[in-house]
């Protein structure tokens, strides 16, 4: 469709899935995450299999000067962005809130809220001055209800939720889409994150059920960024068959 479409967090998990999605539908991609060779390899498949000019962008989203110098340096050409997928983000730790680890809840609110701000706050003047654009923020559905030792990571989805209203509002008279897409258990790299790589507990995260796999979450914000331009889906939730929302999960 020759859009632009930039992506945070594309090494893995549902950013890597959106691209991949978006390079089939003939996209061009501008892709970011920490991980340099992850992003390089997977700018090189998608340039293999489906010719897809990409730009990969390999910078921390807590760091405020590298998210506008990102863009800032970007190519003229590549400016004109139709589509920014404000997905990098990690759930660390699992612990009552007197436990949990203040490093923890800094790394969370950091990346999960102060990134998606400093990405949103420089890239939106690139939609505002051509009048259109589409921001989706990957929320969860752990911004609409808190669980049990869910504390720091529910209060940073929270904010995403918020924020996306806001920006909605406040983006209203400039044309331009926003929309949070709130998905449940979903398996790729998350859990292991969040338990700081004890593969154990992570698989047990996605036992005795199907859980969502990163191509569901992604062909969802396909079809989302893929609606006419007079029609945005503002918020949406999506959880796997056997999770009816944050605290019940039909476990076989
Ligand atoms: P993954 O761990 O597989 O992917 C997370 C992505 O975010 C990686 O590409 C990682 O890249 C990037 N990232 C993390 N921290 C930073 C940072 N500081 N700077 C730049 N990039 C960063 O998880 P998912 O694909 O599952 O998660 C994607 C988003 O979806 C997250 O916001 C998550 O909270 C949310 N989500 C996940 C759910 C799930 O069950 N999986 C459910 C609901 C929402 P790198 O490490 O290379 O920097
Ligand atoms: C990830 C889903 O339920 O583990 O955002 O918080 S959950």
């Amino acid at each position: 469709m020759n859009r632009i479409v930039m992506i945070t967090g594309a090494t893995s998990g549902f950013g890597a899935a959106m691209a991949r999605q978006y390079a089939a539908l003939g996209d061009r991609l501008i892709l970011t995450g920490r991980r340099h060779e992850k992003l390089q390899e997977l700018c090189k498949a998608l340039k293999t299999k489906f010719d897809t000019p990409t730009i990969d962008l390999c910078f921390d989203v807590r760091d405020r000067a590298a998210c506008f110098t990102a863009i800032e340096n970007l190519p003229d050409e590549w400016k004109a962005i139709d589509i920014l997928v404000n997905n990098a983000g990690l759930a660390a730790g699992r612990d009552s809130f007197d436990k949990a680890n203040l490093d923890d809840w800094e790394l969370m609110l950091d990346t999960n809220v102060k990134g998606l701000m400093y990405i949103s706050k420089a890239v939106i003047p690139l939609m505002q001055a051509r009048k259109k654009g589409h921001i989706v923020n990957m929320g969860s559905i752990a911004g609409k209800e808190v669980y049990a030792n869910g504390n720091g990571y529910c209060a940073s989805k929270y904010a995403v939720h918020a924020l996306s209203q806001s920006m909605r509002i406040d983006l209203l008279a400039n044309g331009i889409k926003v929309s949070c897409i709130n998905p449940g258990a979903a398996e790729t790299e998350f859990s292991l994150v969040r338990f700081k790589g004890d593969e154990q507990k992570a698989a047990a995260m996605y036992a005795g059920y199907q859980p969502l796999s990163a191509d569901d979450v992604a062909g969802v914000v396909i079809y989302v960024t893929g609606l006419p331009a007079h029609v945005c889906i503002n918020d949406l939730d999506i959880t796997p068959t056997a999770q009816a929302c944050s605290f019940y999960l039909q476990k076989s």
